[in-house]
């Protein structure tokens, strides 16, 4: 494939999306094909309940089924990925690897999470991993035709631009969407087997229902920009999936482990001070010692596993339980070693006037500066070291941060 012409690039910025024919030969899609199939019979697909080929039902081979060499095949191909940082403007990262089987009889898509319409939408999403990215783009590759009766691709043109970035007083971004009164009709984008769709993060789209005999298969990857990162939280790639993810030298994605994340904190800035909580029980071990207000995982956040990488719902429990602090959206920072497993960190910036707290009895909290902080890693009383690197993270404006909002938030009514 060769570098996209001025012209294409100009198109997929007029109108949201590029299409450009026959980056896949024959073989190429066979090769993917035949991985698709193995991971299906091999059983790692959502649903798990459904053995394929169960009519009317849509197959979803994500995430870490790109260990399959024929599947990191596609996710790695250069030209794609070349494709992706020019219209990116960055070094692309690939949040997320999906392939969508759709057997005869299978629906078309859902509407949009707003509410605005029944079946088209754009994947812009506060709640959804890669969707929460400030800056980020959808690779689509059909491996067959897109027929009227297999379901087309319908996308809008210029829907794109209806949707905004705005900055925010602290420094976070906030994200005006369309909906879809406002959006222009949506044209059948007329894709056929082995081309690349490139679409724009705002692109109000639209997956028709399988009404032929066969399946409709596609390769749905999301890249982002190496500096947008996920608002409400990545999914993490497995270390083998990050490993077939690795092309010279360079590994697709920051964000693998084998490890789980267990363990939720918030950085919450306040006049360029920061939260602190210390526990008053025992007599001795944390008298003197703080950590980032926080606490376990819950429950609520694994539901819906395809978005179990936002754990927000339990930060925000588990800091108005210590603090009384309620906090409405937050955007990620890291993930931070703690023993076996991960705490997973997000920052909240308050604005306006220093909040009451109200601590349970074990707990005290206290707000501290950089510097603060510094004396205490010095003193070796930050309980788990990172809080220094954590706070650079956060002070770091080379990165487009944006609003991550908890699942229960966005989607009133899921759980
Ligand atoms: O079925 C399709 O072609 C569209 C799928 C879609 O909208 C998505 O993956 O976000
Ligand atoms: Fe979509």
């Amino acid at each position: 494939m060769e570098s996209l012409s001025k012209k294409q690039v100009e198109d997929f910025h007029d109108h949201g999306y590029v299409i450009i024919h026959g980056v896949l030969c024959d073989e190429e899609i066979d090769r993917i094909k035949s991985g698709v199939m193995r991971r299906i019979h091999q059983g790692n697909v959502i649903p798990r309940s459904q053995s394929y080929p169960a009519p009317a039902i849509t197959f979803t081979i994500d995430r870490d089924n790109v260990e399959d060499p024929d599947l990191a095949y596609i996710a790695t191909h250069p030209g794609i990925i070349h494709a992706a940082e020019t219209l990116l403007g960055s070094p692309a990262i690939l949040s997320a690897f999906v392939c969508y089987l759709k057997t005869p009889g299978a629906k078309g898509t859902s509407g949009d999470y707003q509410g605005s319409h029944p079946t088209a939408h754009q994947d812009y999403k506060t709640y959804q991993h890669a969707g929460s990215s400030l800056n980020w783009l959808f690779a689509i590759t059909p491996l067959g035709d897109l027929d009227e009766k297999i379901g087309p691709l319908y996308v809008s043109p210029g829907s794109h631009k209806l949707s905004s970035i705005r900055k925010m007083g602290n420094g976070v971004h906030h994200v005006e969407r369309a909906q879809a009164e406002k959006v222009a009709p949506l044209v059948n984008a007329n894709l056929r087997k082995g081309d690349l769709l490139l679409m724009h993060m705002f692109c109000w789209h639209e997956g028709g229902p399988n009404q032929a005999n066969r399946d409709r298969i596609g390769i749905y990857n999301k890249f982002r920009a190496a500096n947008a990162p996920p608002a409400c939280g990545p999914n993490l790639f497995n270390e083998s999936a990050a490993k077939a993810l690795t092309t010279n030298n360079r590994c697709l994605t920051p964000h693998h482990s084998d490890r789980h994340v267990t363990n939720t904190r918030l950085l919450i800035e306040h006049d360029s001070k920061y939260l602190m909580v210390r526990h008053r029980r025992g007599e001795d071990a944390c008298q003197d010692s703080w950590e980032l207000p926080g606490g376990n995982l819950q429950p609520i956040d694994l539901k819906r596993p395809h978005d179990a990488g936002n754990v927000i719902h339990s930060l925000e429990q588990n800091v108005c339980e210590q603090t009384g602090i309620e906090v409405p959206w937050m955007t990620y920072i890291g993930d931070y070693a703690e023993g076996e497993t991960l705490c997973r960190i997000y920052a909240h910036p308050l604005t306006g006037k220093k909040p009451d707290m109200k601590c349970n009895t074990d707990e005290r909290a206290e707000w501290f500066s950089a510097d603060q902080f510094k004396q205490f890693a010095k003193n070796r009383q930050l309980i788990n070291g990172y809080e220094l690197q954590v706070i650079d993270h956060w002070l770091d404006n080379s990165y487009l941060r944006g609003v991550g909002e908890s699942k229960r938030r966005a989607l009133p009514g899921i759980t």
